[in-house]
């Protein structure tokens, strides 16, 4: 008997290691207060009343089932990403709203159910809107005993970075988007948190290894990392397990994630406690209001009776900083560069106003404007012989269809001063080259560029420099539609977004819409979206894209914006752009003396300059008619408005 029980434990204890498991969660998203920086109360999006979100753990094949329900109230709509999981084989599960789904209406749910057979770290967050920065975001943790066998550590200790704003999502998208930021300067965060909170203590033991797993869950700000006195050796970025990497300092920009070790010293070297650093990088804050913490302190405490420590002048000093350059992370696998590409897909980004005078975000001078049915939905219901045709995704989608088993490059050359971080949804990529800032646009020349790393370093999400560019590689062996996106956040809302339509045919065949789960479709019913057509509904005529969403025209011809501001309003406008986004309430902005003059103007020459433009019959698509009526309704409200100011 005995005998016997033991060989049943020993069967049990096997398969408990072994047996994938299904992970349920049910929650509902709702609104709570919370104070998470101590300077000030707002409404955060909580799972049933709680908030911070929970961290969740899994092992490398297991599932996850998790239940979405939309509690907002309103007419908030929600959608979840789970950042950096494949998905493979259940692409309607990605989340992004428009691309792979429909908003989750108020008062539904969905059920994300998918396996994971990654390792790493990982997040999931909010893929409607900037509506993440609502603090619906949390750690997802894979664990894997045979990866992490090739290290050694005693505690893990999940953490998490991010900037914080007071304001809700919706007002900071309505700053960003707004004629009265015409230099697209984004909104400045309040605070930065550390695990949601702040002037956190971690408590150590002497001689003992730690592992950090740190995730960047802000939606605008980078952060460094660093812990006073003490080196960090990194094993992991974004899911993928590197050969282990000392250093000083970490460098995450939003969506990023890295593991480092931190291995603690012994008893009798110690008689102090220690500081543990994070700071934004400066560079990314059009303006540094004097209130905000740019560097902020915790602690690694060694003994509770140490005093707390002084942190020094330098923590400060972040000019001086030297962060590991995640270039030279290599991953553990060797996987080594892939060859020459099937496909090259090679854009400039760059941000201009168009006629609205908002500032957008441009790829090849087209940014991306939502389609009417998500793109997912087209690729499922589009006609065989047509499916393949990146027609039929519209217009202004930035669209680009990506062959089975290709090995794809994307090349990313930034005409923009800023740095941006990308993200590629479904995969992991290789980084074959990447430049440093310039003042002025370099593009990537091969011939010119230095030679491709043997081993590359592979992750999900990359900065690009100011200016400067990135080189992408990856084989497109996971059928879906994935997103290709900044992920800093205000600048996806300005329309920094490509689509990638991959294997469409092989999707067909994995993913059928009569397959589609029924919470799947009726968040379309709710949202009243079609569930099939083109990017403009359409599935009589495939090809017929009247109606599509477009972009807003251009400003007028002679007419830029930019220049009208170089000539009148320098700095009246880009001030008025500034002190607006850091007061924030946008429309309620008393623009006063020359400031509204300039803007009268603006409106006046815009308007007529349309009128013109309607009445002299040149535009015959019927959208864009629609689109130039729309504004010229607009701007005559704001005519006759500021006319009795
Ligand atoms: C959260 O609330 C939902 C719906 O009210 C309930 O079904 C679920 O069990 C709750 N989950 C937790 C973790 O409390
Ligand atoms: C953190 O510490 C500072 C300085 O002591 C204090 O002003 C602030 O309220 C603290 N914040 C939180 C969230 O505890
Ligand atoms: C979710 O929360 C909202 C807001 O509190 C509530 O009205 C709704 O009944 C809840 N839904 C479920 C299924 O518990
Ligand atoms: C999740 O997917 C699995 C496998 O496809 C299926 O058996 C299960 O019923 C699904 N669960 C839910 C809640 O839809
Ligand atoms: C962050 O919060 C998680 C979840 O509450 C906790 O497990 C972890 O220890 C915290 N990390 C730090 C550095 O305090
Ligand atoms: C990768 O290369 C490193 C150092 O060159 C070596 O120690 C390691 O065993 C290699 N790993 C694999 C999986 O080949
Ligand atoms: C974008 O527009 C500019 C100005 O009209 C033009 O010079 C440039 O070639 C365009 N770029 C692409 C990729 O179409
Ligand atoms: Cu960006």
């Amino acid at each position: 008997m005995l005998r016997f029980s033991s060989v049943f434990l020993l069967i049990s204890l096997l398969f408990s290691t072994v047996a994938a498991k299904t992970h349920t969660f049910v929650y509902n998203a709702t609104w709570t207060l919370a104070n998470p920086d101590g300077t000030k109360e707002r409404p955060v999006i909580s799972f049933n009343g709680s908030w911070p979100l929970p961290v969740i753990n899994i092992n490398k094949g297991d599932s996850i089932e998790l239940t979405l329900i939309n509690g907002l109230g309103g007419d908030a709509t929600t959608s979840l990403h789970f950042h950096g999981l494949f998905q493979e084989g259940s692409n309607h599960m990605d989340g992004p709203v428009g691309v792979t789904q429909c908003p989750i209406p108020p008062g539904q749910s969905f059920t994300y159910n998918f396996t994971v057979n990654q390792v790493g770290t990982y997040w999931y967050h909010s893929h409607s809107g900037s509506q993440y920065s609502d603090g619906l975001r949390g750690m997802l943790i894979v664990h894997d005993e045979e990866v992490e066998s090739n290290y050694e550590w005693d505690h893990e200790i999940p953490l998490t970075l991010s900037d914080w704003y007071h304001a809700p999502s919706s007002e900071l998208v309505k700053m960003q988007l707004t004629r009265y930021n015409p230099t697209g300067a984004e909104p400045i965060p309040q605070n930065s948190l550390f695990n949601d909170t702040k002037n956190v203590t971690v408590e150590v033991d002497y001689e003992k290894t730690y592992l950090f797993r740190i995730v960047n869950m802000g939606v605008m700000v980078s952060q460094y990392f660093f812990v006073e006195d003490h080196d960090l050796t990194v094993i992991e970025v974004d899911g993928v397990y590197t050969q282990p990497k000392k250093t000083s300092m970490v460098y995450l920009s939003v969506g990023q994630r890295m593991s480092v070790l931190l291995t603690t010293k012994a008893k009798k070297d110690v008689n102090k406690n220690f500081c543990i650093v994070q700071s934004f990088d400066d560079s990314m804050l059009d303006v540094i209001p004097p209130e905000l913490q740019v560097t902020s302190i915790n602690y690694l405490s060694y003994d509770k009776s140490f005093p707390k420590p002084e942190p020094s002048k330098k923590f400060y000093d972040i000019d001086s900083y030297e962060p590991l350059d995640d270039f030279e992370l290599k991953p553990i696998s060797n996987k080594t560069a892939l060859a020459d590409p099937d496909h090259r897909i090679e854009v400039a980004l760059h941000m201009d106003n168009l006629g609205d005078g908002v500032n957008y975000a441009f790829f090849n001078n087209h940014t991306y404007v939502a389609p009417k049915v998500p793109t997912l939905l087209s690729v499922l219901s589009a006609p065989k012989d047509l499916v393949s045709n990146q027609i039929i995704y519209g217009s202004n989608t930035n669209t680009y269809v990506l062959q089975s088993g290709d090995t794809i490059e994307i090349v990313i050359n930034n005409e923009d001063d800023n740095k941006h971080p990308f993200h590629l949804h479904g995969h992991q990529f290789q980084i074959i080259a990447r430049s440093d800032a310039y003042d002025e646009p370099h593009h990537y020349n091969p011939d010119k560029a230095d030679e491709i790393p043997e081993i590359p370093s592979m992750r999900d999400t990359v900065i690009v420099e100011g200016n400067g560019y990135v080189v992408l590689r990856f084989v497109a062996d996971n059928p879906g539609v994935w997103f290709f996106h900044c992920h800093l956040d205000f600048h996806l809302e300005q329309g920094l977004a490509i689509t990638l339509v991959e294997a469409p045919d092989v999707l067909q065949s994995q993913l059928s819409r009569g397959s589609l789960p029924a919470d799947f479709l009726s968040s379309c019913k709710g949202s009243h979206m079609p569930v099939e057509g083109n990017a403009a509904g359409n599935h009589h005529d495939w090809l017929d894209l009247v109606g599509e969403n477009l972009q807003p025209l251009p400003l007028p011809e002679g007419f830029t914006l930019k220049g009208y501001v170089a000539i009148i309003g320098c700095t009246v406008i880009a001030l008025i752009g500034l002190k607006s986004i850091y007061n924030y309430g946008m429309d309620d902005v008393k623009v006063g003396g020359t400031g509204l003059e300039d803007e009268k103007l603006v409106i006046k020459k815009l308007l007529i300059d349309l009128v013109n433009e309607e009445q002299s019959g040149k535009i015959k698509n019927a959208a864009k008619k629609l689109e130039i009526r729309k504004m010229i309704d607009e701007l005559s409200e704001l005519d006759k408005k500021y006319a009795t100011l």
